[in-house]
């Protein structure tokens, strides 16, 4: 039997009743996810002897998170609930160097053939009105058990370095405030947002400028050994 928690006509309550079946089905979806970009990387390294990602941070969200989400979407705290409406129980973070490389990764991740893709928000296109920006996938992949398999979805935020030192701040921030900071606190977080973009262009501009010199510079080997 396929149970498809991503999907819309899922009949889960028979089969995961508690906590525990929850965590372990969300754990292996996050141990599976974070192999394949270990694979990724290990492979980007070996081909293009280059790292496209700096780090990755892979957790399960806490009861009381998902309780306090689901409360302020109006629902009650039942599995069913947790598993068809909290998106992100599940989530990895990947961290990388320059903003190319968030949609490479992104990309690489759309081609895997068990992973299907169920929403993406590009908040570096669109950001946030806070200033975050970050790109966000929403998947569902297959798990699989001792006499079923079980679609389970997981969220991939991709950010390179400087986003990510951004959005811990501003969150810890905001945590202190209790989403009411003062607003010249907003407008500065705001400011230093715009730096952070102007920063990533800067560096990616200036990285794929060390690229097309370091190329040249091998086309020059090749030719004087030739
Ligand atoms: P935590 O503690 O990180 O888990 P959804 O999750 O889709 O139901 P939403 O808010 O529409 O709800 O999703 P969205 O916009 O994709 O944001 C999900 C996560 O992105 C948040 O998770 C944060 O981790 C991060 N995020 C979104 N907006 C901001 C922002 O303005 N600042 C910072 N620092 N992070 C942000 P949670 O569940 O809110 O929290």
């Amino acid at each position: 039997m396929e149970l498809d928690l991503a999907g819309i006509n899922v009949r889960i309550s028979d089969d995961i009743n508690t906590w525990e079946e929850v965590n372990l089905l969300y754990n292996s979806a996050l141990k599976q996810i974070t192999t394949k970009i270990e694979i990724l990387n290990e492979e980007f390294q070996e081909v293009h002897r280059y790292n496209p990602i700096e780090h990755t941070k892979a957790r399960l969200k806490a009861p009381e998170s998902i309780v306090k989400k689901l409360k302020r979407s109006g629902y009650e705290s039942t599995i069913e609930n947790m598993v068809r409406y909290v998106n992100d129980i599940a989530g990895i973070r990947i961290i990388c160097s320059f903003t190319s490389d968030i949609y490479k990764i992104a990309e690489m991740i759309s081609n895997q053939k068990d992973i299907r893709v169920l929403l993406v928000k590009d908040y570096i296109m669109n950001p946030k009105d806070s200033g975050y920006r970050s790109y966000h996938m929403i998947v569902s992949m297959p798990v699989y058990l001792s006499d079923r398999i079980v679609n389970v979805k997981v969220e991939i935020q991709i950010r390179t370095v400087a986003m990510d030192f951004w959005a811990s701040l501003e969150h810890k921030i905001q945590y202190k405030f209790e989403g009411k900071a003062p607003v010249h606190i907003n407008s500065e977080l705001h400011e230093c947002a715009r730096m952070v973009a102007d920063l990533d262009a800067r560096m990616l501009s200036l990285n794929e400028e060390i690229q097309s010199l370091s190329d040249t510079k091998s086309k020059n080997m090749i030719n004087y050994t030739v």
